[in-house]
């Protein structure tokens, strides 16, 4: 093990060595992204394994040839910020799992690397599904469901609020309704008030789904529902829609992050269309590091 190491850092040398030769423009560039690939140990720092983004990062590793040999770790998103906030401390590299709408793009400054050949797509959109049937059991709460929509700066406001609140999505969420009573009477304008009928919104806890299901929870919660919110990986999410164990779901991201369990459950869920457009993930970047591109990234030697 030692000697390889040795042995693949002697190789990485004379290459620097051979490369600076040359004496191109490109070649400090490219020396440099050869040394932060290394520095970084051919790692991309993941969230939870159970994420539909952790299936994407790994399709990138297999697709992209600057990325072979490398690794994602996963743990959770909030590990993955506290190792970038500590390599931007330190302006040490560091490649991330990231998306947005997150208040990460607001705390740190950072960018998503060019994805040439989209294995990440250009844009998601955050979709609300429901089971089977619901449409006939419970109309009321269908028509709320199909009604709600946020514009993307709604969300990043209230992912920049929810720090100021501990992350109390419940709280930002009722904060929400209250200041915006108008999209509230929208939603629910014509709808007929039921006398507790029980309803269950499955969903991921990431920050975005957290907001917008909170939200949805009061809406329904005013129109006498009684509603349970169930935090679940996203496998289980569509697993449950599909079986109708749980009612509806306003967490999917499409086309690129939940796209392979979209295609394994279709025809066992109703799609009302998006909640949220103009989302996206990638693989990020402290904006100090001189690469732009996946493809500037280096393979593992
Ligand atoms: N995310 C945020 C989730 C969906 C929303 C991109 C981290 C995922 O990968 O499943």
């Amino acid at each position: 093990m030692y000697k390889w190491k040795n042995a693949s850092l002697l190789a990485g040398l004379s290459l620097t060595l051979a490369v600076a030769g040359c004496g191109s423009d490109d070649s400090s560039a490219s020396g440099e992204a050869a040394s932060a690939s290394k520095e970084m140990e051919y790692e991309i720092t993941g969230i939870e394994p159970g994420a539909g983004q952790t299936q994407t990062n790994e399709k990138a590793i297999a697709e992209y040839e600057s990325l072979s040999g490398w690794e994602q770790e996963t743990s959770s998103a909030a590990a993955m910020l506290t190792e970038l906030d500590e390599a931007i401390s330190k302006e040490e590299p560091i490649v991330v799992a990231a998306w947005s709408p997150h208040y990460m793009f607001a705390k740190f400054d950072i960018k998503y690397l060019e994805d040439p050949k989209q294995v990440f797509g250009e844009e998601e959109h955050i979709t609300t599904l429901t089971r089977q049937g619901l449409e006939d059991d419970m109309p009321e709460a269908y028509t709320i469901l199909d009604r709600l929509h946020w514009e993307l700066d709604v969300f990043q406001d209230a992912l920049l609020l929810a720090q100021e609140m501990d992350f109390d999505y419940e709280k930002v969420a009722e904060k929400w309704v209250e200041e915006n009573p108008d999209k509230v009477a929208e939603w629910t304008e014509g709808v007929e008030a039921v006398d507790g009928t029980s309803i269950d919104l499955v969903m991921t806890t990431w920050d975005a789904e957290n907001f917008s299901t909170n939200v949805a929870k009061i809406v329904l919660e005013e129109k006498g529902f009684d509603v349970s919110l169930t935090p679940v990986d996203p496998s289980i999410m569509f697993s449950a829609i599909a079986s109708g164990d749980s009612d509806a779901t306003l967490s999917p991201w499409m086309p690129a992050t939940h796209g392979a369990l979209y295609e394994e459950y279709e025809g066992d869920f109703e799609d009302l269309g998006a909640n949220l457009e103009g989302a996206r993930i990638g693989l990020a970047v402290p904006s100090y590091m001189e690469i732009d591109s996946l493809e500037d990234l280096e393979p593992a030697e």
